[in-house]
């Protein structure tokens, strides 16, 4: 099976509403592998580097700060699985969660796009570039085995 990786967070008013174990447990019992975790306070370079796609929108800014201020930090966390960006996509729901899914995060949680309380990488090159961002140091991301796995995959 082929194994990928993706960059999920649970951005500072998830954490400061308490939603880390919610976000946490919903990839765990689908099956998928934590390899990857940490609480800060982000850089602004780096939130800025990591919606760099956005930086001229009118709300960059906005964005950035709720991201920074240290009003609540950020969880930040790779999950490893089968097909994992696109399902960490879809177990996150749309930008706006006013369009989201009930049974998704976001539709199940939230109702503002400035505070939709996960980030979700949207393609295999954004979770390359989004890890190495947010897990660039050595031993950060943690290569290890479930001991149940062909209970979870074939
Ligand atoms: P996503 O987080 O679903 O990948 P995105 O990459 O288009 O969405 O935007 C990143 C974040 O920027 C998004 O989660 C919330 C914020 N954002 C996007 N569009 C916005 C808007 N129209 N007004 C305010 N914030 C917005
Ligand atoms: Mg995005």
């Amino acid at each position: 099976t082929v194994q990928e990786r993706t960059f999920i967070a649970v951005k500072p008013d998830g954490v400061q509403r308490g939603l880390v174990s919610e976000v946490i447990s919903r990839f765990e019992r689908r099956g998928y592998k934590l390899v990857g975790l940490k609480l800060l306070v982000p850089p602004t370079d780096l939130v800025k580097q990591h919606y760099a796609d956005l930086s001229s929108k009118p709300f960059f800014n906005g964005l950035v700060d709720y991201m920074t201020n240290g009003k609540a930090p950020v969880v930040g966390m790779v999950w490893e699985g089968p097909d994992v960006i696109k399902q960490g996509r879809a177990m996150v729901g749309a930008t706006n969660p006013l369009s989201a899914n009930p049974g998704t995060i976001r539709g199940d949680f939230c109702l503002s796009v400035g505070r939709n309380i996960v980030h979700g990488s949207d393609s295999a090159e954004s979770a390359q570039t989004e890890i190495g961002l947010w897990f660039g140091g050595k031993g950060e991301v943690v290569d290890w085995s479930f001991g149940n796995e062909e209970w979870v995959i074939s």
